[in-house]
C-alpha cells in the first residue's frame, strides 16, 4: 500500500495526483455510470469502490463480474466510464468484457498490477497498483493496493466535482496515509490469529459476515479460505442472515464477523447475538478497545480504527492471515493451490 501510495499522496499538502487517468478526468467526472468489471478477488475490490465511489462522487456504479457481462448484451454505451480491475492484466474474461465496452463505445481505465500486460494495453488509460509481485497463486496485496487507488480515484474524481467538503477530502488523505502503518500493527496480530486457526483446522464449513464496506470483505475473506485451505466457506452481508444463511448455523458452525466500529455497528452486535443464541462458534474482527463484541465473541481480533471507508485494507488483513495458518495447518501449498492458475486466460 505504501508503495501504491508513494508519489500520488501527499496528505499534508493536500495533494492527491494519480497521473495515469489525468487525460480522462472531465469523462469520468461527467460520466453517467461507473461500471466495474472484474473477476475473483478483484472483483471484491471493485465492490469497495462501489461504495467509495457512490458515497463520495454520488456517480452511480454497478459491479459486474467479466465473466458473466461478456457472454451477455449489456446496455452500455458513450456515456460510460469501465474500469477493469485486475491483478495479473491478463484474465480472458476481463479481457473479453473489455472488448465488448469498448466496442459500445465506453471509455475504459485499468487497474492492474503487472506493468505492460495485456488489459493496461488494451484501455484507453488507467492506473498501476505497484503491488511487486504477487507470489502465490490466490490475490492478497493486490486486493488492498487495488483499494488504496480505486480510493484514490474516487476521492480525486470527488473533489474534482465538488461533490465532497474540503475538510472531508483533507481527512479522508490524512486517513489514507496512516494506513500502512496500521496493516503493519495488523501482521504484528499474526501469532494471534495463529492460536485461533489451531481450534478451526479441522472445520467443514465457515461463515462470513460483515456489513456495509466490511461486506465484501466477508466475501473476500470466504474466498481466501476457501481458494487455500478448501475448506467450504460463504460470505453474506450480515443483514443477509436472516434470509437464510441462519439455518446454517449450529454449534459446529464458525461464524467470522467483520464488525468493526462504524454506522452500522449497532445492528452487526445484534446479529452477533443471533448467532450467540444458536451456539455458533464466532470469531469477530472488531476495533482496537471494543469490550461490548469482546463480551459475546468467542474469539476477538482488535485492529486498529480508520475511517470506516477505508477499512476494508485493514479489516481483511486478519481474515488473510487465518485462512493461510489454517491452510499450512491442513498440509496445504499455500502458494500453489490445487485447480487455481495465477492468470486465468482461457
Ligand atoms: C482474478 C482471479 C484472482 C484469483 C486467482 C484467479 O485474477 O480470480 O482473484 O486469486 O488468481 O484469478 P486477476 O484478474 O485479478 O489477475
Amino acid at each position: 500500500i505504501g508503495d501504491c501510495l508513494r508519489g500520488r499522496l501527499n496528505a499534508n499538502e493536500g495533494h492527491l495526483h494519480l497521473g495515469g487517468i489525468q487525460d480522462y478526468i472531465n469523462k469520468i467526472t461527467n460520466a453517467d455510470r461507473i461500471l466495474i468489471i472484474a473477476c475473483g478477488t478483484s472483483w471484491h475490490a471493485g465492490l469497495v469502490a462501489e461504495y467509495i465511489f457512490e458515497e463520495f462522487c454520488r456517480i452511480p456504479v454497478e459491479v459486474e463480474y467479466a465473466s458473466e457481462f461478456r457472454y451477455r448484451n449489456p446496455v452500455v454505451g458513450e456515456k460510460d466510464v469501465v474500469i477493469a480491475i485486475s491483478q495479473s492484466g491478463e484474465t480472458a474474461d476481463t479481457l473479453a468484457a473489455i472488448e465488448l465496452a469498448k466496442s459500445k463505445g465506453a471509455t475504459i481505465l485499468g487497474v492492474c498490477n503487472v506493468v505492460g500486460s495485456s488489459i493496461p494495453r488494451a484501455t484507453h488509460a488507467g492506473s498501476y497498483t505497484h503491488a511487486g509481485p504477487e507470489i502465490g497463486v490466490a490475490s492478497t496485496k493486490a486486493f488492498t493496493a487495488q483499494i488504496s487507488v480505486l480510493a484514490m480515484m474516487a476521492l480525486m474524481i470527488a473533489h474534482k466535482k465538488g461533490a465532497i467538503k474540503e475538510s472531508v477530502y483533507r481527512n479522508l488523505l490524512l486517513e489514507l496515509d496512516a494506513i500502512p502503518d496500521k496493516v503493519a500493527k495488523c501482521l504484528d496480530l499474526n501469532p494471534q490469529i495463529e492460536i485461533i486457526s489451531e481450534k478451526f483446522k479441522n472445520a467443514t464449513n465457515f461463515l462470513y459476515l460483515g456489513r456495509g464496506y466490511n461486506f465484501p470483505v466477508a466475501l473476500e475473506g470466504a474466498l481466501k479460505l476457501k481458494e487455500i485451505s478448501y475448506i467450504h466457506a460463504e460470505g453474506y452481508p450480515a443483514a443477509e442472515m436472516k434470509h437464510g444463511p441462519i439455518a446454517l448455523i449450529d454449534e459446529n458452525m464458525p461464524v467470522v464477523f467483520i464488525a468493526t466500529k462504524d454506522g452500522s455497528y449497532e445492528k452487526i452486535v445484534s446479529n452477533i447475538q443471533e448467532v450467540k443464541a444458536r451456539k455458533g462458534q464466532v470469531i469477530a474482527v472488531v476495533t482496537e478497545g471494543d469490550t461490548e463484541i469482546g463480551s459475546m465473541a468467542d474469539h476477538i481480533i482488535e485492529v486498529p480504527a480508520a475511517h470506516e471507508a477505508l477499512m476494508p485494507l485493514i479489516s481483511v488483513v486478519p481474515l488473510q492471515l487465518l485462512s493461510y495458518h489454517i491452510a499450512v495447518m491442513r498440509g496445504c501449498n499455500v502458494d500453489q493451490p490445487r485447480n487455481l492458475a495465477k492468470s486465468v486466460t482461457v
